[in-house]
């Protein structure tokens, strides 16, 4: 009898355990889900999901103010984000360092130094800022476009109204070219490029093509004068609720939402600038890299000392 009993208390106790809560976290960026970022959240997701069975599940939402997104984190009313590192000096200073125009060589180079520990330092510096890290993204080399006229070299740039993302090294990029910068979150840009209120804009190739910027933008420059670090960032309240096996699972998704971002940016470079031709863009590909690179050397000086200049070359010299 007694052992029935003891089975009857186990069977109950089976029934009653309280089944693994479902979770839900919301990750916002700021562009279409066909985009770079779009790939990497769903890489994230579809990761996270597989790994947890589903017992943690992700919302992928769009929110085109970046600087809003990361500051849900700080708060806690948002889980994560993607976002270009536009904003993210304003909160973590030492990113802005990989925003120095001409600082990286190529695609190759770029990756290298943030997956290297040159790179994971700079993630490690998030948390005392109430941010998690979680892995550097991509945005792409940034190009210049603009409805005023066709930009080859540093002269054609001077007087344009050239809308930033709110980053002061971008800002003082432009404002030595003799640019007039105008700051100012994505979500304003459209209305902004539409209104005239700014010439230009610049942004990579993925960016461009995914948000249909042809529409409002008639020359295309490849000026590639700056690459455009993205981030795989998380708020601290929900990170601190993962337990320990859970934490090296979103370690893990985010790995591939890295793979998976990079590969579109790969795919957006082979065929964006085609496209842009076929949507209607004047696309001006022989540009003056050397002249924009020492038309940017009076602001070089100034960055050396606030990153130090050995930092920089450290940098710059990194080879895989
Ligand atoms: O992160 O603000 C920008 O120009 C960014 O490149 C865009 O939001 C993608």
């Amino acid at each position: 009898m007694k052992l029935a009993k003891f089975a009857l208390v186990g069977l109950v106790a089976a029934f009653a355990a309280p089944v693994a809560a479902q979770t839900t976290l919301t990750m916002n960026h700021p562009l279409p889900i066909n985009s770079h970022y779009g790939a990497g959240a769903v890489a994230f997701k579809e990761d996270i999901e597989r790994r947890t069975n589903n017992r943690i599940r992700v919302n992928i939402q769009r929110n085109d103010n970046e600087r809003e997104n990361i500051e849900a984190l700080q708060i806690g009313t948002g889980d994560l984000t993607i976002t270009s590192t536009g904003p993210v000096g304003n909160f973590v200073p030492e990113t802005r360092i990989f925003d120095i125009p001409f600082l990286f060589r190529d695609y190759a180079h770029a990756r290298g130094v943030l997956d290297s520990q040159i790179g994971q330092d700079v993630l490690a510096r998030f948390p005392a800022r109430n941010i998690i890290a979680l892995a550097w993204l991509e945005n792409g080399f940034r190009n210049m476009t603009n409805s005023r006229r066709e930009v080859s070299k540093p002269d054609d740039v001077r007087g344009l109204k050239v809308r930033t993302m709110e980053n002061q090294v971008h800002m003082q990029a432009f404002r030595t070219m003799g640019a007039l910068p105008t700051p100012m979150a994505f979500s304003e840009l459209v209305p902004a490029l539409q209104q005239g209120t700014v010439d230009g804009q610049e942004n990579p190739i993925p960016v461009i093509v995914a948000n249909n910027l042809n529409q409002v933008q008639r020359y295309l420059s490849l000026t590639r004068h700056v690459y455009s670090p993205a981030m795989l960032l998380m708020s601290p309240a929900a990170w601190n609720r993962l337990n320990d096996a859970d934490k090296a699972a979103f370690r893990e998704a985010a790995k591939a939402a890295q793979a998976a971002n990079r590969a579109r940016v790969s795919a957006d470079e082979e065929s964006g600038v085609d496209e842009l031709r076929r949507r209607g863009m004047t696309v001006t590909t022989t540009v003056d890299m050397a002249g924009f690179q020492s038309a940017m050397n009076p602001a070089m000086e100034g960055w050396g000392r606030e990153f130090g200049a050995a930092n920089i070359e450290r940098i710059r010299a990194w080879r895989p």
